[in-house]
């Protein structure tokens, strides 16, 4: 991980007014049906079938609110596997320059607490380790943030199983989300392109650590041998040839948020 610089601290205050702002809105929705639900009471004595349209828009917006944060319903579309392209595009070599020794790689991953079965903070995983996590196959339009976008198909496992199985940044194997780190960060082995998701995203459904595209091994170009996948985010977050995953709870260096692109990326 980077040492956290100023510009770190700027984004949690920037963060924190969010969190204000959301607080706000829901308080605000609250009380106005707190006190709609009470005149109707004193008038009419009916429930509130009868709201106004204004205010029904209002709690409904808070609704989509809630949902965007709190569920992970906002699923890419997918498509046929025959649909993907046969050799996707290339983008972005950061981190990939010098060749890998596959062989050696391990995934290094440094938890909040300790990691489910061991007493202590820090493992490592090999890629025959990762393969035996749930499989899941995905294929959906992968968009890059220049402005192109395509069909592709990955395989590989839910980043949400990986983090369940292990007891990752806070993720009980019942899945009470009680005590979950605010984000992931990951890296490239050579620390040159690293990667914030915020923990929504990284627990999103459709959110994949793959090491298979069109049911093949990665090639090292695409990411081999472990990329990350994020269909709800522009391709800056599908961080290939990843090295480090740590869970923490504050806003990770990343690359691009660093040269001014927006830190949630969101499509
Ligand atoms: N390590 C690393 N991962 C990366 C990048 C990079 O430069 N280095 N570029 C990102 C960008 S901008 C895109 S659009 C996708 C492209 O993935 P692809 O080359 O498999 O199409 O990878 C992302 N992951
Ligand atoms: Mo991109």
């Amino acid at each position: 991980m980077k040492p956290s610089n100023k510009k770190d601290f700027k984004n949690i205050s920037e963060q924190e007014m969010r969190r204000a702002t959301i607080k706000s809105l829901v308080g605000f929705s609250l009380g106005a049906f707190g006190l709609l639900a009470g005149i109707k009471w004193l008038v009419t004595g009916s429930d509130a079938a009868g709201l106004s349209r204004p205010l029904r828009k209002i709690l409904e917006a808070n609704r989509k609110v809630a949902g965007i944060l709190y569920s992970n319903k906002n699923l890419a579309p997918v498509f046929s596997k025959e649909q993907a392209v046969s050799v996707p595009r290339l983008n972005g070599t950061i981190g990939l320059e010098s060749s890998i020794d596959l062989g050696g790689w391990v995934l290094s991953i440094q938890n909040n607490g300790n990691i489910r079965g061991l007493n202590k903070t820090s493992m490592e995983l090999t890629i025959d380790e990762i393969k035996k996590l749930p499989k899941t196959e995905l294929t959906f339009e992968f968009k890059c943030i220049e402005g192109w976008s395509e069909i592709s198909n990955w395989g590989g496992t839910k980043f949400s199983d990986f983090m369940r199985v292990y007891g990752l940044g806070g993720l009980e194997a019942d899945n009470e989300n009680k005590n979950l780190t605010e984000y992931v960060s990951l890296e490239t082995p050579d620390e040159a392109y690293y990667v914030g998701l915020d923990m929504e995203s990284a627990l999103h459904p459709q959110t994949l650590l793959c090491y298979e595209m069109n049911g093949l091994p990665l090639s090292s170009e695409h990411g081999a041998p472990l990329r990350l996948i994020v269909p709800s985010k522009y391709g800056i977050k599908s961080i290939k040839r990843i090295g480090k995953i740590a869970f923490v709870d504050q806003r990770p260096s990343d690359y691009w948020a660093e040269r001014g692109y927006d830190f949630y990326a969101g499509l």
